[in-house]
């Protein structure tokens, strides 16, 4: 396959790591399949990320969308979503917790997939290995999609698909890449998985102080989402 990709980039203060990750994913990906585009929306940062950004799209060949106000994860993710102009879409995290050099493994079975999405093999810390391992198997057991790592930030999808479900995201409050994915294969398109690398890096959304609300609050969301596909 040598396809060219839009890389989606959601970025919320990331000024220790966002130098790093954009060099990286240049270097790895972009400058590897000609024609290729690079999506950074960014909103809200309040740590140097914006002026380390501005900085960046000087040298770099990033398309840049910030905005004042943070979106929030699932609304950042979903208008950027909407900018892609390759039938390849490679979304990721920009919190350094993947390697870019995992994409080619992703990349190649989306011969045999409309999503490919990446799953973290060592996930630390263990509560989230637990939590997570606990929320793929409602999602099993509730939409019949077996997954292993079903909200996981890093993966690769074709554009038709992301137009057809990403905008109806907005349900599973904790886990709005899970949803992505089940939409998709309610809609009958092929979710397929692959095991990548992990990098932890310290969670914002997900400290483990918050853990029972976040269950609680997933359990439902998941009644809910039951209920629409
Ligand atoms: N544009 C934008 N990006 C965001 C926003 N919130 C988070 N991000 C980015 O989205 C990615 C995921 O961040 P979080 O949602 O904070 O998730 P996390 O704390 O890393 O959660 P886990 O990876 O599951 O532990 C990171 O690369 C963030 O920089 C937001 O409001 N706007
Ligand atoms: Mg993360």
């Amino acid at each position: 396959m040598k396809e060219k990709i839009s890389i989606v980039m959601p970025v919320y203060n990331q000024a220790k790591v966002i130098p790093k990750i954009i060099d990286s994913y240049c270097k790895e990906v972009i400058e590897k399949l000609p024609g290729s585009e690079f999506i950074v929306a960014e909103d809200g940062s309040t740590d140097g990320t914006k002026e380390a950004l501005a900085e960046l799209s000087k040298k770099y060949p990033i398309r840049l969308v910030s905005g004042k106000k943070r979106k929030g994860y699932t609304k950042a993710v979903k208008d950027a979503l909407k900018l892609p102009k390759n039938d390849v879409i490679f979304f990721s995290d920009s919190d350094g917790e993947h390697s870019p050099k995992d994409f080619w493994k992703l990349y190649i079975e989306l011969e045999n997939a409309d999503i490919v999405i990446g799953f973290k093999e060592n996930r630390k810390p263990f509560y989230r290995f637990f939590i997570s391992r606990f929320n793929n198997f409602l999602i099993g057991a509730m939409f019949g999609l077996w997954l292993k790592d079903s909200n996981c930030g890093f993966r690769v999808m074709r554009k038709k698909l992301v137009q057809q479900v990403s905008q109806d995201v907005g349900t599973l409050t904790y886990a709005s890449n899970a949803e992505l994915a089940i939409r998709a294969f309610r809609k009958g398109f092929k979710v397929k998985e692959v095991p990548v690398q992990h990098f932890p890096a310290p969670s914002e959304v997900f400290p483990v102080s918050r853990m029972p609300k976040v269950i609680l609050t997933e359990l439902l969301d998941l009644v809910k989402l039951r209920l629409q596909v």
